[in-house]
């Protein structure tokens, strides 16, 4: 089959085999700059973006995307290759394939080439929103402190030389300050990470940077700018090297980096934009006033649930997430954890059937053409425990509720950060904190609650007793019977209830 290398010149003999963007992307000017154009955001906001370009003249709507980072290298040239175009391959869950070639990403630019260059084009009047996927961690939250860490090397290099920034804090701070000196009207500030009120941790962080990088520039944020949380859900793998070829060999399409994802997509956002936003709503997104009880949902069922699969399945043996959902073991164990103690913690969800949701997810991570890897999943449980199944074991204490279940999970991670699985085939972890993960896992032989002392993970978890107790007892069945054996017992005894 003739093979085209995927950019904008070839696109009309690739309309043959994908669909393509019906709009003039010559015409579409960037108001959005997004950084962090990771597989999630191609997969979730530039693809609604490209609809809703396909839909009407939007045509102001188009993102300048920013790879912020030396690490991000490597999607900077491909995207810049290929003029911005990629293709999202959507696995249906029968297995067919839809495919197509979006469109909304119209400028690139990569940070440590040129700091000035993105600080001025967040600064340009076009821009109207500054979007973020910049990972849990991003956020440089302290859950010791419940406050920003300054102590973060990035930061303070950021502190000493403001104009070549390397952090997404430097780079935001300068932006607008260059925006309030040219008397430009103010900003949205749109997180699209996974974080319990993404809008508000986003605003806490900055303003705490602010504060100590340009104190005068505090009031004019608080004014200027605003911050909405939101929602977001697409299940989205890494790219594997069989889809390049797959879509090159089959389907003619020479694409260095598309995205492969499920079809299942969610953007609940609240309404809250300080200049103006795309009509997201015309291609399916949801506007709503209050949207902290659907990221407590999201959070706490589908992210935690992954990780639960994951760490559970990664010491079993397993590579990804539908081969341990469809263990039937570990399936009534995440069901048991879903109902038992996720579920009293959630309250105020009007409109959504929190019974239907979870059958959904369960079908969502069972789809075995996505293979979502499970190492995915583990990579950075050191900032994801913290967000997706802390919240429910501290809330479930306050309430007395049951909390076997996360308490497991946690002892399971625990062995897990020794780097081997019951098969003592060697684990790779991937994880900003490692070294003090795979320390405290070493101590947590002679004493599992040394696992528990990570102030920055578990805060003050470490002091309840009653959690304490329940981890220490999990820990030692793990070791001693291993993960399968325990949550058989476990399951069988809830069924006896
Ligand atoms: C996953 C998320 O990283 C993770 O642990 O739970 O990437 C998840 O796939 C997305 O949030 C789905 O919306």
């Amino acid at each position: 089959m003739k093979t085209y290398k995927l950019n904008s010149q070839n696109l009309p003999q690739l309309s043959e085999t994908v669909s393509i963007p019906q709009y003039d992307r010559s015409k579409v000017k960037a108001g959005i700059v997004h950084v962090g154009v990771g597989g999630f955001h191609r997969a979730h906001e530039a693809y609604y973006t490209d609809q809703l370009l396909q839909n009407e003249t939007a045509g102001n709507w188009g993102i300048c995307g920013v790879a912020l980072l030396e690490y991000d290298a490597k999607i900077y040239n491909t995207l810049k290759e290929q003029d911005g175009l990629y293709t999202l391959v959507v696995k249906e869950l029968d297995g067919t394939l839809t495919k197509r070639v979006i469109g909304s990403i119209v400028e690139m630019l990569y940070a440590p080439e040129n700091p000035m260059k993105v600080i001025e084009k967040m600064a340009s009047p076009a821009i109207k929103i500054i979007s973020l996927t910049i990972t849990e961690g991003g956020y440089n939250y302290n859950e010791a402190t419940g406050e920003f860490n300054f102590e973060t090397p990035a930061i303070q290099y950021d502190l000493e030389n403001p104009k070549a920034p390397k952090t997404i804090f430097g780079y935001i701070t300068q932006a607008l300050k260059m925006r309030k000196e040219k008397g430009l009207e103010g900003i949205t500030i749109q997180s699209c990470d996974n974080i319990q009120g993404n809008g508000h941790m986003a605003e806490k962080m900055l303003l705490s940077y602010v504060k100590v990088a340009e104190p005068t520039l505090v009031t004019w944020i608080n004014e200027n700018v605003s911050f909405p949380n939101a929602m977001v859900d697409r299940i989205t793998p890494a790219t594997s090297t069989t889809y390049i070829s797959s879509l090159k060999e089959t389907y003619g399409i020479d694409d260095a980096w598309p995205v492969v994802c499920e079809p299942f997509k969610q953007w609940v956002i609240e309404d809250n934009f300080a200049a103006g936003r795309p009509a997201w709503e015309t291609v399916g997104a949801q506007f709503v006033d209050d949207v902290v009880p659907f990221e407590k949902m999201k959070l706490s069922l589908l992210n935690a649930g992954h990780s639960v699969l994951g760490i559970l399945g990664d010491l079993m043996g397993y590579a990804t997430i539908d081969e341990s959902v469809n263990n039937e073991e570990i399936q009534r164990f995440l069901n048991n954890y879903m109902n038992l103690e996720v579920t009293p913690t959630l309250a105020g969800l009007e409109g959504v059937n929190l019974k239907e949701y979870k059958k959904s997810l369960l079908q969502r991570f069972g789809n075995i053409y996505i293979k979502d890897q499970i190492d995915r999943i583990c990579s950075e449980s050191s900032a994801k425990f913290p967000i997706f199944i802390l919240p429910t074991v501290n809330k479930q204490l306050e309430n007395k509720g049951s909390i076997g279940f996360a308490s497991f999970v946690i002892a399971a991670w625990a062995v897990y950060s020794l780097g081997k699985n019951e098969n003592s085939e060697p684990l790779i972890i991937k994880d900003a904190m490692k070294t003090i993960l795979n320390e405290k896992a070493v101590a947590a032989k002679e004493n599992p609650a040394a696992f528990l002392e990570i102030a920055s993970i578990f805060g003050k978890l470490k002091d309840a007793e009653t959690f304490v107790n329940a981890y220490t007892t999990s820990y030692h069945n793990i070791v001693k019977y291993g993960v399968e054996k325990c949550i058989i017992t476990m399951n069988n005894s809830i069924l006896n209830l």
